[in-house]
């Protein structure tokens, strides 16, 4: 019947047409402590998978815009970047619904000098693979519904230390006993109260992060057998939809 027609002109024959992907996007989340390897083992599935279009979206990202009084505790290391509170929580799980259903969509850009959202938001488009990570990326429970493989990275807290100490002194332009005060006050409390515990949510566990090569395997191994069912049920939709019509 008619109802059915795709029509692709000018668009992608992957997007139908209210911009959307044929399927939806398989969701992985990232969660561990800071400095614990989550971009590096983002980044690592990212070049295994070799699939096309892999989204890496980041929980950094949604930061809260802070006040005038939250920005001078911020300046003292005093606000706590580590308690769920400093999250928009909100929007996180609106822009993540939208990227699993496949649609394109708009994240802001934060910037951690001035503790706003830059005017300009960023697009992010649908893809087959979206890899969502933060630190507290298993905290909400709305967002946990939208993850399809839950990993958590497991680096021991001094490695962890040592590199955020690192981190911070060479690309975030801060200073020893800053970093300790922080360390102390906000990340280690966060992490053993909101983050550690949320290791039991998890599917897969990978202690020391990014040197794992036997777990990114798996992880991997994962997510295409999950993409190829997948694209099976795409084809056969495909097929039904252009019944009668030539594919184009
Ligand atoms: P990860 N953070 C920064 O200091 N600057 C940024 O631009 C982004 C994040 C800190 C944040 C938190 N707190 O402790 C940690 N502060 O990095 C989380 N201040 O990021 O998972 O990459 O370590
Ligand atoms: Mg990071």
């Amino acid at each position: 019947t008619n109802k059915r027609t795709i029509y692709t002109a000018g668009r992608p024959p992957w997007y139908n047409v209210t911009g959307t992907t044929f399927k939806e996007a398989f969701v992985i989340g990232l969660c561990g402590g800071s400095a614990s390897g989550k971009t590096t083992v983002a980044n690592k599935i990212i070049e295994a998978l070799d699939v096309p279009w892999v989204v890496l979206l980041s929980m950094d990202s949604f930061y809260k815009v802070l006040n005038k009084e939250q920005q001078e505790l911020a300046a003292k290391n005093e606000y706590n970047f580590d308690h769920p509170d400093a999250f928009d929580f909100e929007l996180l799980v609106t822009v993540l619904r939208k990227l699993k259903k496949g649609k394109s969509t708009k994240v802001p850009v934060y910037d951690f000098t001035t503790h706003s959202r830059r005017k300009e938001w960023k697009t992010i488009y649908g893809a087959n693979v979206v890899i969502f990570e933060g630190i507290l990326a298993f905290a909400n429970k709305e967002l946990l519904k939208l993850l399809d493989m839950k990993v958590f990275v497991d680096t021991d807290s001094d490695i962890r230390l040592i590199r955020r100490l690192k981190r911070d002194i060479s690309q975030r332009g801060r200073d020893i006993s800053g970093i300790i005060k922080q360390y102390n006050k906000f990340v280690k409390p966060a992490f053993e109260q909101y983050i550690e515990p949320t290791v039991q949510v998890a599917d897969i566990v990978v202690p020391r992060g990014g040197e794992n090569f036997v777990a990114l395997d798996l992880i991997v191994q994962h997510v295409h057998s999950q993409l190829e069912k997948r694209e099976i049920t795409v084809r056969s939709a495909l097929a039904s939809a252009h019944q009668g019509q030539p594919l184009p």
